[in-house]
């Protein structure tokens, strides 16, 4: 029988890039459209005939059981989030019902609905749940690299957010018997990626200067030290985590750290410019909390899923870095995308 799927955050860069593997691997999906009106489908337009929709939102239970209801899922991924740090601090209530609230919503609607039809499995029926948990929860990590036993020591209402969910997340696994997992994934971008993350920003201003759109490159903390994936890699751990006898939490990254100089350098090389004639360090781009080292340590998920990454920095950056200038060159005056403002 064909599987079913349903994914929070399918209009996002993970969503989309999970359709595609769900897709092909042979089931039907669904995403949840929050919005009632005009909701953001440009990521997923291209597979518009192969998907479908249902409405809700994390922040409303109500939605969240009739859209578990409607799709009757096999599995669920909940990677709906409000998912830029910063953003955080200037909305960090909403954040926490989103990110955080919005968790437990989702868990409740799928025990509802086992409920409603009948299974009265104490393990949420036969529903399979995904929880998108994140790096930022390790925050001031108290070692490096950071595995599944590393404690957390978030530095946002986003990590705090996220480090609840990711807690619910066990705890309705450990209470109820439910098959509920977190993947605690590392900094994975795309040429889909959000034009306000800073591999993004570099790889479209990179673009935008070798065209002559753009002169200068705002930026903040050169030193920061991230492990960059590329999301498409990522979406697979996701779908394995789903797919074992016994459920359980992985770190996914490729164990590489790369600062930020090191992206800027890397992404103005591909176009054959110096980075130093065009960054500018803005300290009102500087985080006051900043995490500053993130590297995983995903050896669990290699051993025991067989997961590997396939796309290293340099080639994520010169990907991202193409297709800005591949954009930008069939919409010339800036390619329907704006630099985006932000730390
Ligand atoms: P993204 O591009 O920012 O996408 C976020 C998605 O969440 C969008 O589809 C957005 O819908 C949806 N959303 C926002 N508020 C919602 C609400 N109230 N109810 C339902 N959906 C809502 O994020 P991403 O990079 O794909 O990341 C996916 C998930 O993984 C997120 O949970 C993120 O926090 C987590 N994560 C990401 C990374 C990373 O490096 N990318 C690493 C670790 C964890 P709209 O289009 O309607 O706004
Ligand atoms: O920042 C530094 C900044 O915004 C990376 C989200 O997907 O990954 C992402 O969170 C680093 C930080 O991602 C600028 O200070 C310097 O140290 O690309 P980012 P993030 O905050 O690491 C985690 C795992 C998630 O879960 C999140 O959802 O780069 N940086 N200068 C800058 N960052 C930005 N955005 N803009 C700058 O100008």
């Amino acid at each position: 029988m064909t599987r079913r799927a349903l994914i929070t955050g399918i209009t996002g860069q993970d969503g989309s890039y999970l359709a595609e593997h769900l897709l092909s691997q042979g089931y039907q999906v669904w995403g949840l459209l929050r919005g009632q009106t005009n909701p953001r489908t440009s990521r997923v337009g291209h597979l518009a005939s192969d998907l479908s929709f249902v409405d809700g939102d994390l922040t409303d239970q109500a939605s969240l059981v009739a859209a578990v209801d409607t799709v009757q899922p096999d599995e669920v991924y909940n990677l709906g989030a409000l998912s830029f740090v910063p953003g955080s601090w200037q909305q960090p209530e909403l954040v926490t019902e989103v990110n955080g609230t919005g968790v437990l919503r989702m868990l409740e609607a799928i025990r509802m609905v086992s409920d409603l039809n009948g299974s009265r499995h104490a393990d949420g029926g036969r529903i399979r749940f995904y929880q998108a948990s994140s790096s930022e929860m390790f925050g001031r990590a108290a070692e490096t690299p950071q595995s599944e036993t590393t404690g957390f020591h978030p530095r946002s209402p986003y990590g705090v957010a996220k480090t609840y969910g990711h807690h619910i997340t066990r705890t309705y696994r450990e209470t109820f018997g439910m098959y509920a997992v977190s993947g605690v994934l590392f900094n994975h971008e795309s040429p889909r990626r959000g034009t306000e993350f800073v591999t993004r920003k570099i790889s479209l201003a990179a673009a935008r200067i070798k065209l002559g759109h753009q002169k200068r490159l705002d930026l903040g903390n050169l030193d920061a030290v991230r492990d960059w994936g590329f999301a498409g890699d990522y979406v697979r751990a996701m779908h394995l985590m789903l797919q074992q006898d016994e459920p359980a939490d992985y770190v996914v990254g490729t164990g590489r750290m790369h600062s930020v100089r090191d992206a800027v350098r890397c992404a103005f090389a591909c176009v054959g410019l110096h980075w130093t004639d065009h960054v500018v360090v803005d300290p009102a781009l500087v985080r006051p909390a900043e995490v500053e080292v993130l590297c995983a340590d995903s050896r669990r998920v290699r051993a025991e899923l067989g997961w590997e990454p396939t796309v290293d920095f340099a080639q994520l950056m010169r990907m991202m870095v193409e297709s800005d200038l591949e954009r930008l060159s069939r919409e010339p005056v800036h390619g329907g995308l704006l630099p985006a403002a932000g730390r």
